[in-house]
């Protein structure tokens, strides 16, 4: 009878099977996330009534940029919002990532880009990024179809975009300025160096720019956030990883885990080296999701709820010896501030191969949004950027369980024996070398903000070359995309100085008019404020 009801429960479960964080990202949502306080809803028809003047359209795109023979086209989403234009001349297009666009980011001005577009009379545009969302050049993600998942499709569809905006709304002389968080960020900064006759100039916020397969670096970034979070926070979390790595090594510790963190489904006598490195993965998926939003003004829980100081209490908790125990109070109080599945809340998914029967396929019925999006995301990973986010180098505190050959076996299972380890290495070199890298990254009018305590940026670009305004900076004590969500009273003190920056430098790109300025020359002409941006990062720093 028993057996029976837990069969019965398997297929529906299913759907919550996907971690709530994983790979970087939150289930479902952007890297950027979405979770603006302001605005809880996420269909178009809420977003429309709470800003009724933001316009939701269709733009027929191209299918394939870089085969003239292929003319097939379909319907990209994007969102117009004309409420602070002024000049007819000045756009401002947020680039949308890896999730759907809600609208948000277009239209909730206090959004500190749409704070300056209401200042400077910026139009405003938010352009879903293909395969995701409602955004399907074809509808189903088959290994096949996502050929046409690429970055660089991805940028010529931001071009071709801006090119036939400019028809269709007639702007005169128009001068265009990109932003971007995280991926979109690094779009964003790709953008102004492969397409820079098409705008002014371009913010790219938390860009990880580097693409590196075996990203170990993020969790050598978390670890220095909670070492300067609190003295006692790294040596419990590696106290708690050294004995959950050696009760890993045994039947009766692998039972014992099942009992700490309620294992879905427990480990068994079946149990393989990849169901334990899938564990480790989830272990550390909480970790990272506490860390990669602390204190950033998307929402109440960020400011002070799913923060390192928090992590930090609950991992340094005398009042409860055992570190294993506390690893579990956290990955239960991280779930109570994500709005997952409510068995989310006492149970630790526990199935490598349920996340691979879900977001495996390739029919999007079988994905639903969810899986769509870590679909996608996953695709982009393995077949060019890399970002795979391991543990098992640096003698890190979170141990060696989670290991290169872990994603490595994800590719291969989720999208065929086309994606093998030869394949993804030959894929992401081709893209480090086509971009770049952090090294080579080169371009002009962009701004590139890091924050200090983001795991990603370990792959941002910290080059400034001040003649062709090529600006990165370093925020001191934020996370991921810090820079572009609203205010709020208690947020790190280095951020006023910080969008004071890259505000200035916006005014700058559009303030360049080639009808009275000439042809754009070299950027000395900058050199004042340039001077003067450069004792503002200095002074912030
Ligand atoms: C855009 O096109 C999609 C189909 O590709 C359709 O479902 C949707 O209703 C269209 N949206 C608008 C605003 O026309
Ligand atoms: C935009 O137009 C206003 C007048 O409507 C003008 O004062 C302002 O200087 C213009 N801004 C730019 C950047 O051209
Ligand atoms: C967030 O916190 C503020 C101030 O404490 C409160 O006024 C607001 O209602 C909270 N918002 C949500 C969505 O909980
Ligand atoms: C500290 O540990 C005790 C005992 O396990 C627990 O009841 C309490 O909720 C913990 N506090 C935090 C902040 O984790
Ligand atoms: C970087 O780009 C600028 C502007 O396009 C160009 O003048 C410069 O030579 C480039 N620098 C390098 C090192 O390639
Ligand atoms: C960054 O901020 C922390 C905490 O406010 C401070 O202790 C540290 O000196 C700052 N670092 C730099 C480089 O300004
Ligand atoms: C300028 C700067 O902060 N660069 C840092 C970027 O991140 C890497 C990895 O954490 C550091 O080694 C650099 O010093």
């Amino acid at each position: 009878m028993l057996l029976a009801f837990l069969l019965l429960l398997v297929p529906l479960v299913v759907e919550s099977k996907l971690p709530p964080f994983f790979l970087g990202k939150i289930n479902g949502q952007t890297l950027l996330n979405h979770h603006l306080n302001q605005l809880t809803v996420t269909s178009n028809a809420g977003v429309l009534d709470q800003y009724p003047w933001l316009q939701v359209k269709n733009f027929t795109q191209k299918l394939d940029h870089f085969d003239p023979y292929n003319t097939k086209t379909w319907n990209q989403k994007y969102f117009y919002n004309p409420k602070f234009s002024r000049n007819n001349s000045i756009i401002f297009l947020m680039i949308g990532g890896e999730g759907p666009e809600n609208g948000k980011w277009a239209a909730n001005p206090d959004v500190q880009y749409l704070q300056w577009a209401a200042e400077f009379g910026a139009d405003v545009f938010d352009l879903e990024h293909r395969f995701f969302g409602d955004s399907w050049p074809i509808p189903d993600m088959t290994t096949n179809s996502l050929r046409y998942l690429t970055t660089q499709q991805a940028l010529a569809d931001l071009a071709y975009f801006i090119e036939s905006m400019n028809q269709l709304y007639g702007f005169k002389n128009p001068r265009w300025v990109t932003f971007g968080g995280s991926y979109p960020g690094s779009l964003s900064a790709w953008f102004r160096q492969k397409y820079p006759q098409l705008t002014v100039g371009s913010v790219a916020s938390s860009a990880p720019v580097n693409l590196k397969l075996d990203f170990y670096e993020y969790a050598m970034v978390v670890e220095d956030d909670l070492k300067l979070t609190d003295v006692n926070c790294a040596p419990a979390v590696k106290d708690a990883f050294t004995k959950i790595q050696k009760l890993s090594l045994t039947a009766e510790g692998r039972n014992q885990l099942n009992g700490y963190f309620n294992l879905q489904p427990p480990f068994d006598g079946k149990t393989t080296k990849l169901d334990i490195n899938n564990f480790f993965g989830n272990l550390f998926n909480t970790f990272q999701g506490m860390t990669q939003y602390t204190y950033d003004g998307q929402s109440n829980s960020t400011h002070s709820d799913k923060t390192v100081r928090k992590m930090c209490q609950i991992m340094t908790n005398t009042s409860e010896p055992d570190t294993v125990k506390r690893v579990e109070n956290l990955f239960l109080w991280f779930n109570v501030m994500e709005p997952a599945d409510p068995d989310h809340l006492t149970v630790m998914p526990n199935s490598y191969w349920d996340v691979i029967k879900q977001v495996g396929s390739g029919d999007l019925k079988v994905l639903g949004p969810d899986g769509a999006a870590a679909r996608g995301w996953m695709w982009l990973c393995c077949n060019e950027i890399g970002f795979l986010q391991t543990t098992n180098q640096g003698n890190n505190v979170f141990g060696s369980g989670v290991t290169l050959n872990l994603f490595i076996d994800m590719c291969t299972d989720m999208f065929g024996d086309t994606m093998k380890i030869k394949q993804i290495m030959a894929g992401n070199k081709k893209s480090q070398n086509y971009y770049g890298g952090a090294d080579f990254y080169n371009a002009t009018n962009v701004v590139l903000p890091n924050g200090s305590l983001d795991p990603w940026h370990a792959l941002g670009t910290y080059k400034t070359v001040e003649s062709q305004a090529l600006l990165p900076y370093l925020i001191n004590g934020t996370a991921h995309c810090g820079d572009m969500y609203p205010s709020y009273d208690g947020e790190p003190n280095s951020l006023p100085a910080a969008r004071a920056f890259i505000k200035q430098h916006v005014r700058e790109f559009i303030r360049y008019d080639p009808n009275v300025d000439g042809p754009k020359t070299s950027a000395a002409s900058n050199s004042l404020f340039v001077v003067i941006s450069l004792i503002a990062y200095i002074l912030v720093q």
